[in-house]
Protein backbone atom coordinates (compact mmCIF):
# COMPACT_ATOMS: atom_id res chain seq x y z
CA UNK A 1 0.00 0.00 0.00
CA UNK A 2 1.56 3.37 -0.60
CA UNK A 3 1.44 5.89 1.98
CA UNK A 4 -1.66 8.17 2.12
CA UNK A 5 -0.79 11.49 0.45
CA UNK A 6 -0.68 14.23 3.21
CA UNK A 7 -0.30 17.26 1.07
CA UNK A 8 -2.64 18.30 -2.42
CA UNK A 9 -1.17 17.45 -5.75
CA UNK A 10 0.86 20.32 -6.86
CA UNK A 11 -0.96 22.60 -9.82
CA UNK A 12 1.38 22.24 -12.20
CA UNK A 13 -0.85 23.73 -15.36
CA UNK A 14 0.68 27.37 -16.41
CA UNK A 15 -0.50 30.70 -14.91
CA UNK A 16 -2.74 31.40 -17.86
CA UNK A 17 -4.51 28.25 -17.73
CA UNK A 18 -5.12 29.12 -13.79
CA UNK A 19 -8.81 29.27 -12.72
CA UNK A 20 -10.89 31.85 -14.19
CA UNK A 21 -11.23 35.46 -12.06
CA UNK A 22 -13.38 38.08 -11.43
CA UNK A 23 -12.01 40.50 -14.59
CA UNK A 24 -10.45 43.68 -13.37
CA UNK A 25 -9.83 46.99 -15.41
CA UNK A 26 -5.78 47.40 -15.32
CA UNK A 27 -4.08 50.53 -16.99
CA UNK A 28 -1.39 49.58 -19.05
CA UNK A 29 2.02 51.80 -20.10
CA UNK A 30 3.46 51.58 -23.36
CA UNK A 31 6.85 52.91 -24.39
CA UNK A 32 9.48 52.28 -27.20
CA UNK A 33 12.31 54.59 -28.56
CA UNK A 34 14.27 52.43 -31.10
CA UNK A 35 13.13 50.95 -34.00
CA UNK A 36 10.11 51.78 -35.46
CA UNK A 37 8.36 53.04 -32.26
CA UNK A 38 5.13 53.95 -33.48
CA UNK A 39 4.33 50.66 -35.54
CA UNK A 40 5.48 48.52 -32.77
CA UNK A 41 3.19 50.45 -30.00
CA UNK A 42 0.10 50.43 -32.25
CA UNK A 43 1.51 46.29 -32.59
CA UNK A 44 1.40 46.25 -29.08
CA UNK A 45 -1.64 47.67 -28.23
CA UNK A 46 -3.30 45.18 -30.98
CA UNK A 47 -1.53 42.27 -29.07
CA UNK A 48 -2.37 43.37 -25.52
CA UNK A 49 -6.23 43.37 -27.14
CA UNK A 50 -5.65 39.53 -28.08
CA UNK A 51 -4.94 38.53 -24.90
CA UNK A 52 -6.47 35.54 -23.82
CA UNK A 53 -9.07 36.10 -21.09
CA UNK A 54 -8.85 40.48 -21.71
CA UNK A 55 -10.21 42.54 -23.80
CA UNK A 56 -9.05 46.20 -24.47
CA UNK A 57 -11.09 49.25 -23.47
CA UNK A 58 -9.33 51.64 -25.00
CA UNK A 59 -6.39 53.39 -26.16
CA UNK A 60 -5.00 57.08 -25.85
CA UNK A 61 -3.27 58.80 -28.96
CA UNK A 62 0.51 57.85 -29.13
CA UNK A 63 2.66 61.07 -27.52
CA UNK A 64 6.47 61.83 -28.11
CA UNK A 65 8.80 63.20 -25.62
CA UNK A 66 12.50 63.14 -24.54
CA UNK A 67 13.67 60.06 -22.44
CA UNK A 68 13.46 60.32 -18.56
CA UNK A 69 15.98 59.10 -16.87
CA UNK A 70 17.17 57.64 -20.18
CA UNK A 71 19.39 57.71 -23.57
CA UNK A 72 18.39 57.57 -27.17
CA UNK A 73 15.96 58.84 -29.18
CA UNK A 74 12.98 60.36 -28.29
CA UNK A 75 10.35 57.76 -26.46
CA UNK A 76 6.63 56.98 -28.36
CA UNK A 77 4.18 56.55 -25.25
CA UNK A 78 0.78 55.37 -25.13
CA UNK A 79 -1.52 53.98 -22.28
CA UNK A 80 -4.42 51.27 -22.82
CA UNK A 81 -6.90 50.37 -20.57
CA UNK A 82 -7.84 46.28 -20.22
CA UNK A 83 -11.00 44.45 -18.71
CA UNK A 84 -8.78 40.97 -17.86
CA UNK A 85 -9.51 37.73 -15.99
CA UNK A 86 -5.94 37.34 -15.74
CA UNK A 87 -4.13 37.65 -12.41
CA UNK A 88 -1.60 40.56 -12.22
CA UNK A 89 1.51 38.19 -12.71
CA UNK A 90 -0.28 36.34 -15.27
CA UNK A 91 -1.06 39.84 -17.08
CA UNK A 92 2.93 41.08 -16.33
CA UNK A 93 4.03 37.45 -17.90
CA UNK A 94 2.14 37.74 -21.08
CA UNK A 95 2.97 41.50 -21.01
CA UNK A 96 6.29 40.27 -21.16
CA UNK A 97 6.16 37.69 -23.47
CA UNK A 98 4.78 41.03 -25.57
CA UNK A 99 8.28 42.68 -25.00
CA UNK A 100 10.58 39.51 -26.31
CA UNK A 101 8.52 39.09 -29.65
CA UNK A 102 8.84 42.98 -30.21
CA UNK A 103 12.81 42.31 -29.80
CA UNK A 104 12.79 43.85 -26.55
CA UNK A 105 16.73 43.67 -24.53
CA UNK A 106 17.62 44.41 -21.15
CA UNK A 107 21.26 45.49 -21.09
CA UNK A 108 21.19 48.08 -18.19
CA UNK A 109 18.36 49.70 -16.25
CA UNK A 110 16.43 52.63 -18.30
CA UNK A 111 18.20 51.49 -21.41
CA UNK A 112 16.55 52.76 -24.78
CA UNK A 113 14.21 50.21 -25.70
CA UNK A 114 12.40 48.51 -28.57
CA UNK A 115 9.14 47.80 -26.49
CA UNK A 116 8.57 48.41 -22.65
CA UNK A 117 4.85 47.74 -21.07
CA UNK A 118 4.49 48.61 -17.48
CA UNK A 119 1.53 47.27 -15.23
CA UNK A 120 0.23 51.23 -13.72
CA UNK A 121 -2.76 49.90 -12.10
CA UNK A 122 -4.48 46.99 -12.09
CA UNK A 123 -8.00 47.66 -10.54
CA UNK A 124 -7.49 49.17 -7.31
CA UNK A 125 -5.07 46.85 -5.80
CA UNK A 126 -1.70 47.29 -3.67
CA UNK A 127 0.70 45.11 -5.14
CA UNK A 128 4.21 44.75 -3.78
CA UNK A 129 6.38 41.79 -4.77
CA UNK A 130 9.99 41.34 -5.70
CA UNK A 131 8.54 41.44 -9.59
CA UNK A 132 5.77 43.56 -9.73
CA UNK A 133 4.61 47.02 -7.86
CA UNK A 134 1.52 48.55 -8.21
CA UNK A 135 0.42 51.08 -8.37
CA UNK A 136 3.42 51.84 -10.14
CA UNK A 137 5.81 53.80 -8.41
CA UNK A 138 7.19 56.60 -10.44
CA UNK A 139 3.37 57.26 -12.52
CA UNK A 140 2.66 60.12 -10.67
CA UNK A 141 5.94 61.73 -11.69
CA UNK A 142 6.01 60.76 -15.60
CA UNK A 143 4.05 63.39 -17.69
CA UNK A 144 4.23 60.55 -20.43
CA UNK A 145 2.24 58.18 -18.56
CA UNK A 146 -0.03 60.93 -16.85
CA UNK A 147 -1.34 63.04 -20.04
CA UNK A 148 -2.24 59.66 -22.28
CA UNK A 149 -3.89 58.59 -18.96
CA UNK A 150 -5.55 61.96 -18.52
CA UNK A 151 -6.94 61.31 -22.21
CA UNK A 152 -8.50 57.67 -21.68
CA UNK A 153 -9.28 58.03 -17.71
CA UNK A 154 -9.41 61.99 -16.71
CA UNK A 155 -11.22 60.11 -13.31
CA UNK A 156 -7.67 58.84 -12.43
CA UNK A 157 -5.43 62.03 -12.79
CA UNK A 158 -5.86 64.90 -10.56
CA UNK A 159 -5.23 68.75 -12.17
CA UNK A 160 -2.33 68.96 -9.32
CA UNK A 161 -0.94 66.34 -10.65
CA UNK A 162 -0.76 67.06 -13.97
CA UNK A 163 0.47 70.28 -12.52
CA UNK A 164 3.35 69.24 -11.20
CA UNK A 165 4.53 67.49 -13.79
CA UNK A 166 3.77 70.43 -16.32
CA UNK A 167 7.83 71.00 -17.07
CA UNK A 168 8.10 67.68 -18.79
CA UNK A 169 7.48 68.43 -22.77
CA UNK A 170 5.30 65.65 -24.39
CA UNK A 171 3.81 65.81 -27.54
CA UNK A 172 0.46 64.11 -28.67
CA UNK A 173 0.97 63.03 -32.05
CA UNK A 174 -1.56 62.94 -34.65
CA UNK A 175 0.03 62.32 -37.97
CA UNK A 176 2.31 58.97 -36.38
N1 LIG B 1 10.55 54.99 -19.76
C1 LIG B 1 11.51 54.82 -18.85
C2 LIG B 1 12.51 55.84 -18.56
N2 LIG B 1 12.31 57.05 -19.29
N3 LIG B 1 11.20 58.42 -20.82
C3 LIG B 1 10.18 58.60 -21.69
N4 LIG B 1 10.06 59.77 -22.31
N5 LIG B 1 9.26 57.61 -21.96
C4 LIG B 1 9.38 56.39 -21.34
O1 LIG B 1 8.53 55.48 -21.60
C5 LIG B 1 10.42 56.16 -20.42
C6 LIG B 1 11.33 57.22 -20.19
C7 LIG B 1 11.60 53.58 -18.07
O2 LIG B 1 10.65 52.69 -18.35
MG1 LIG C 1 8.75 51.71 -17.86
MG1 LIG D 1 9.03 48.18 -17.77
Amino acid sequence: MPPALTTPPIDRRPKRLEAMRDPVVATIGLGANLGEAPATVRAAIASIGALAQTQLLCASSLYRSAPIASSGPDYVNAVVQVRTALSAPALLAELQTIELAAGRERPYRNAPRTLDLDVLLYGHAQISSRTLTVPHPRMQQRAFVLLPLSEIAPELVSAEALQAVGDQLVHREIGI
